[in-house]
């Protein structure tokens, strides 16, 4: 079978799963994802709806502290002077804010995000290059930071933003509120270090690797995806990537 074709079938399937009945209904449901556009809508739509009505809030898969494997970093930490500052003054400075549909948006530096009780699990980090590795994340739980800053009930999305403009991305209140879900600060028992997002990344273990952004500076709750960026709800699915991409 030719490539084109098999393809073909494949969207002329999901097209015809995705009946307008049915799409009215998953809209409802809140499980159209926010790259639910152009050739890919009925996959990537049929995926998201599939994750959420299967899986629910099933934990990512945990290991034991012996199947800790040596981290692989995607590229080495920033080299830009404001980042290169922050790493000189161990990131004192850093600030990450939470904004947007919250009641008390808050500006967090990483000491008091430290001093906060810490959640922590031993997962992989899998890339959707093909390579992963286990390790044992620790971070403050992202529920327990959007529920002192007063996580409005329109809220649907929560975006995340980077010291890298050209990432981005957001997840759904479902995988946001997850427990397994970390602002993560410490990576196999020390500081996370800068190679993996130091001094704060996102940690979502049931998400593939791209989803866990580095070098977090913003947290905004949102109710409308399409005002960040090209409106297909992360830098990823600008770049051909699929926006929920759990695994
Ligand atoms: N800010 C930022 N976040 C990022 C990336 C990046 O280059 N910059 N790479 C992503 C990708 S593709 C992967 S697989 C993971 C890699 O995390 P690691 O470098 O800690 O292994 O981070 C993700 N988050
Ligand atoms: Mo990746």
């Amino acid at each position: 079978m030719q490539p084109l074709t098999r393809r073909r079938l494949i969207l002329a399937g999901a097209a015809a799963v995705a009946t307008p009945a049915a799409a009215t209904l998953a809209a409802r449901q809140g499980l159209i994802p926010p790259d639910a556009v152009g050739p890919f809508a009925p996959g990537n739509a049929l995926n998201y709806a599939a994750h959420r009505v299967l899986t629910g809030d099933a934990p990512a898969r945990q290991f034991r502290r012996d199947q800790i494997t040596k981290p692989f970093a995607n590229g080495p930490a920033p080299d830009d002077p404001a980042y290169v500052a922050h790493r000189a003054a161990a990131f004192t400075d850093w600030r990450l804010e939470i904004t947007g549909l919250v009641t008390r948006p808050v500006s967090l530096s990483v000491a008091g995000l430290a001093a906060r009780p810490a959640s922590s699990h031993i997962t992989s980090l899998t890339c959707e290059e093909g390579w992963s590795y286990i390790a044992e994340w620790a971070g403050v739980p992202l529920a327990a930071l959007l529920e002192d800053a007063g996580l409005s009930p329109e809220a649907t999305h929560i975006v995340f933003h980077c010291h890298q403009p050209d990432w981005w991305d957001s997840l759904d209140l479902a995988e946001a509120l997850h427990p397994q879900t970390l602002i993560a600060h410490g990576m196999n028992g020390a500081a996370l270090p800068p190679d993996h997002g130091g001094p704060l990344r996102l940690r979502v273990p049931r998400q593939l690797g791209y989803k866990n952004l580095k070098y977090l500076t913003r947290i905004t709750a949102t109710n409308n995806l399409k005002q960040f960026g090209q409106g297909l709800g992360s830098a990823s699915p600008e770049a051909g990537y699929a926006w929920h991409a759990a695994i």
